[in-house]
C-alpha cells in the first residue's frame, strides 16, 4: 500500500488517560493499555516527543510498503527491545496501517467472552479479575451478544442490592466474594445456556511465593492454588481459565492443562502475545490457549506470527481488548482474518464498539457462521 499521509495525535482512553491515535491515509488506529500488565509486554505509553516521532514517520510518506515492511520500519525507528522510545505509537500506527490496507475476512465468527462481574486490578470486591460468560450455543454473532447482555442485565437486577457500580471494563462491581459471585453468575448463565470462564490474573495475587485471595481470607501455596482452581473448574463446569498461576510459572500451568484437556487453559501474562514465550509454553505443555493482545507485542505483524505459531500447535487464540480502551475496533476485524474462535471484549460501555463492529460484519460478509466448538 502506498502511504499518502501519516499523522499522530494524543487522545484519551476509557480511563481518561492519554494515549495515541495514528492516522494513515485517513484511517485511524488507537492504542489501548492494560492495568494488569504482564512483565514481558512492550512499552505502551505516550512518548514524550510525539511531534518528533511524527516527523520521523512522515519520512515514510509516498513509500509503497507491506504491513511487514511498515512494522519493520517501526522497529528500526525505535531500536529498543520493548518499544520504550515510541511506546503507544507502535501499535496505534500498526493498527492504522492495517485499517488503511484492508482486511481479508474469514466467514467464521468468534464467540464473545464477556466480563460480567469484575474485581482485581480493574476495581471490584473479588480477587479474581474477571467472571466471564460464553454463549456456546448461539447460532449467530448478534444472538451471542444478545445472550451476554441478558445475563449481564439479569445479574444487575437480581443482585441489585449488592451491585455497587461498574469497573474499568464495564463489568459489575458487587459486594459478593469470589465464591458467591461464581454461584450467582452460574445460576444466571445456566438459564441462558452459557458457560463460565475466569480470568484469575493470578500474577497480581502472587506475593512471596503465595497467592493471596483476600476476599476469601486465603493464602495459598502454588500446590494449594492448583487444588483451588481445579475445584472451581469442577464445581462450576468452567470452559475457560486464564492466568491461573503467576506469569513465570510454566510448570503449574502445564499441570493444570494436563489434567483438563477439555478446558481452555489460557495464557495472557504468561505469554504476552510473544512468540518466544509461547514456544516455551508449547515445549512445556503449558496451556492450550492464549490471549492475543497486539499491543502486548507492539505490531500487527508480530501478533500475527504468534497466532500462526499458536494455531500450528493447536493452541486456541482468544483475541482481546485491554482494560484501558478506545472505540478502535481493529481486533474485531483481526478476529475474522486470523481465525480466532473467541473474542474477549467486555459487554458494556466503550466495549460495545468492538462487538457492534462484528454485528455489522455479520451482516456484510457472505456465508457467515459461528465457529464450531
Ligand atoms: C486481561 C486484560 C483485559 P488488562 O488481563 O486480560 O481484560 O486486562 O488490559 O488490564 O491487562
Ligand atoms: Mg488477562
Amino acid at each position: 500500500m502506498k502511504i499518502d499521509s501519516i499523522q499522530l495525535r494524543e487522545i484519551i482512553d476509557s480511563r481518561t488517560k492519554p494515549t495515541v491515535e495514528a492516522e494513515i491515509n485517513r484511517c485511524t488506529g488507537k492504542a489501548p493499555s492494560g492495568a494488569s500488565t504482564g512483565r514481558h509486554e512492550v512499552n505502551c505509553s505516550v512518548p514524550e516527543h510525539l511531534d518528533a516521532t511524527e516527523e520521523l514517520l512522515k519520512k515514510l510518506e509516498d513509500r509503497d510498503m507491506s504491513q511487514e515492511d511498515f512494522d519493520g520500519k517501526l522497529k528500526e525507528l525505535d531500536d529498543t527491545d520493548d518499544f520504550s522510545r515510541i511506546g503507544a505509537v507502535s501499535i496505534a500506527s500498526s493498527f492504522a496501517f492495517k485499517n488503511a490496507a484492508g482486511f481479508d475476512h474469514g466467514n467464521q465468527f468468534p464467540y464473545p467472552l464477556s466480563n460480567v462481574v469484575g474485581g482485581g486490578e480493574h476495581g471490584g470486591n473479588t480477587a479474581i479479575q474477571e467472571f466471564l460468560v460464553v454463549p456456546v450455543n448461539a447460532e449467530s454473532f448478534p444472538e451471542a451478544v444478545k445472550t451476554n447482555t441478558k445475563i449481564y442485565l439479569e445479574l444487575k437486577e437480581r443482585y441489585s442490592q449488592k451491585v455497587k457500580g461498574m469497573n474499568d471494563e464495564g463489568a459489575l462491581i458487587t459486594s459478593m466474594d469470589d465464591e458467591q459471585t461464581l454461584k450467582a453468575v452460574k445460576k444466571v448463565a445456566d438459564k441462558y445456556d452459557a458457560r463460565l470462564g475466569l480470568d484469575i490474573a493470578a500474577g497480581e495475587l502472587y506475593r512471596d511465593g503465595k497467592y493471596r485471595i483476600d476476599s476469601m481470607r486465603q493464602d495459598l501455596e502454588p500446590k494449594e492454588m492448583l487444588k483451588f482452581v481445579q475445584k472451581l473448574i469442577d464445581e462450576f463446569d468452567l470452559l475457560y481459565v486464564e492466568d491461573p498461576f503467576d506469569q513465570e510459572d510454566f510448570r503449574m500451568h502445564a499441570k493444570l492443562t494436563k489434567k483438563n484437556p477439555d478446558v481452555l487453559v489460557c495464557g495472557d501474562d504468561l505469554f504476552t502475545t510473544n512468540k518466544e514465550r509461547l514456544q516455551e509454553g508449547i515445549d512445556n505443555g503449558a496451556c492450550n490457549s492464549l490471549i492475543v493482545k497486539p499491543n502486548q507485542i507492539g505490531t500487527v505483524s508480530d501478533a500475527k506470527e504468534t497466532v500462526e505459531l499458536a494455531k500450528e500447535n493447536d493452541y486456541t487464540p482468544v483475541i482481546s481488548h485491554r482494560s484501558g480502551e478506545t472505540c478502535d475496533s481493529t481486533i474485531s476485524h483481526l478476529a475474522l482474518e486470523w481465525g480466532c474462535p473467541f473474542i474477549k471484549a467486555g459487554i458494556a460501555d466503550i466495549r460495545i464498539a468492538k462487538l457492534n463492529r462484528l454485528i455489522r460484519l455479520w451482516d456484510e460478509i457472505d456465508g457467515v457462521e459461528m465457529y464450531s466448538l
